[in-house]
């Protein structure tokens, strides 16, 4: 009897020390509400989140919204019903995101925003936001252009996605930057969905439009900048020369085109969150305070600083 109660303790013992064991070792899961490829700069970044996860052993529920909002919350919802330990959104648009927020909220699932940011009337709803100060990027761009064409010119404005934190931002701090300078007129202003496809698209469009009124184009993303110099090129005109290109995300083809005079300059927008999305995760499941707002310190890439730094670029 005695060697039978000796033998169930230990046993007992044992399978609390494995339990705890077990418990420890537990797969962190996260869902990540992407929200598409429309891009080379989301390209990076989705690989980034990915590669990271990897190489944490972290489970990575991965959703591509394929540009749609309502595919986003659809995925949310179902990592919500399959108890991941955190959710994860680039929101494609700023605003609709309060009432699955709270699902999550209600279901206790934490919920980091990145990329771009939401409109919510509560905070709380969401743990914190990593990403780019997509105002100051639009701010760079004004300025580098002022200084560029001496304050003269007519600008057409390739826009993101209609809604998107970086296309309300980057528009409304690039017309701020250029106000203090009359010469600087905004002719035309459309959106070619961060895609380069829609920036050739609506360039040509432009182009048939204005002809050579057209000095400037600011682009709110390389791929559209990419897209309206291949449109430029095709009507016979030489970007760098006979209008200025601008755009925002310092991929790295953006940065070729920069060293081959095509393209004025990129203010970079680093998509590599992988690293600082985890690690931020890691602190919160861990119990500790972590900023609400996290940004990335951007540059801006012009003639002067490019050719340096191209071999090195990671995306
Ligand atoms: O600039 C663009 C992408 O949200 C910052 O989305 C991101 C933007 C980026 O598709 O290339």
């Amino acid at each position: 009897m005695k060697l039978l109660n000796t033998f169930l303790s230990r046993l007992v013992i044992s399978l609390v020390a494995l339990t705890a064991l077990q418990l420890e070792a537990k797969t962190l899961t996260v869902g990540f509400a992407q929200t598409g490829a429309e891009s080379a700069w989301r390209a990076a970044n989705t690989a980034s989140m990915k590669n990271e996860a990897a190489k944490r052993g972290i489970n990575l529920k991965f959703s591509d919204g394929q540009g749609k909002q309502e595919n986003q919350i659809r995925a949310v919802r179902s990592f919500i019903t399959q108890g991941v330990d955190f959710i994860v959104i680039a929101p494609i648009v700023e605003t609709g995101w309060e009432p699955v927020l709270r699902e999550a909220k209600r279901a206790k699932i934490p919920v980091l925003v990145t990329d771009r940011t939401v409109q919510v009337s509560d905070e709380s709803l969401y743990v914190c936001f990593i990403g780019s100060d997509f105002y100051a990027e639009g701010k760079m761009a004004a300025e580098w252009l002022a200084a560029k064409v001496n304050g003269k010119g007519n600008i057409v404005e390739l826009q993101g996605t209609p809604g998107s934190a970086p296309t309300n931002e980057r528009r409304k701090s690039f017309a701020d930057g250029i106000a203090k300078f009359p010469g600087l007129k905004l002719i035309d202003s459309q959106s070619g969905d961060f895609r380069r496809s829609g920036g050739k698209e609506v360039m040509e469009a432009f182009l048939k439009k204005h002809g050579k009124a057209i000095n400037v184009v600011y682009a709110h993303n390389d791929d559209m900048a990419l897209g309206a110099i291949q449109a430029i090129e095709e009507a016979g005109l030489k970007p760098g020369k006979d209008i200025t290109v601008l755009s925002i995300d310092g991929i790295k083809e953006a940065l070729q085109a920069v060293v081959a005079g095509k393209l004025g300059c990129s203010v970079e927008c680093n998509p590599l969150f992988g690293p600082k999305v985890y690690d931020t995760i890691s602190a919160v499941l861990a119990g500790k305070t972590v900023a609400k707002k996290l940004f990335n310190v951007d540059t801006l890439f012009d003639a002067k600083n490019t050719a340096a730094i191209i071999a090195s670029r990671e995306y």
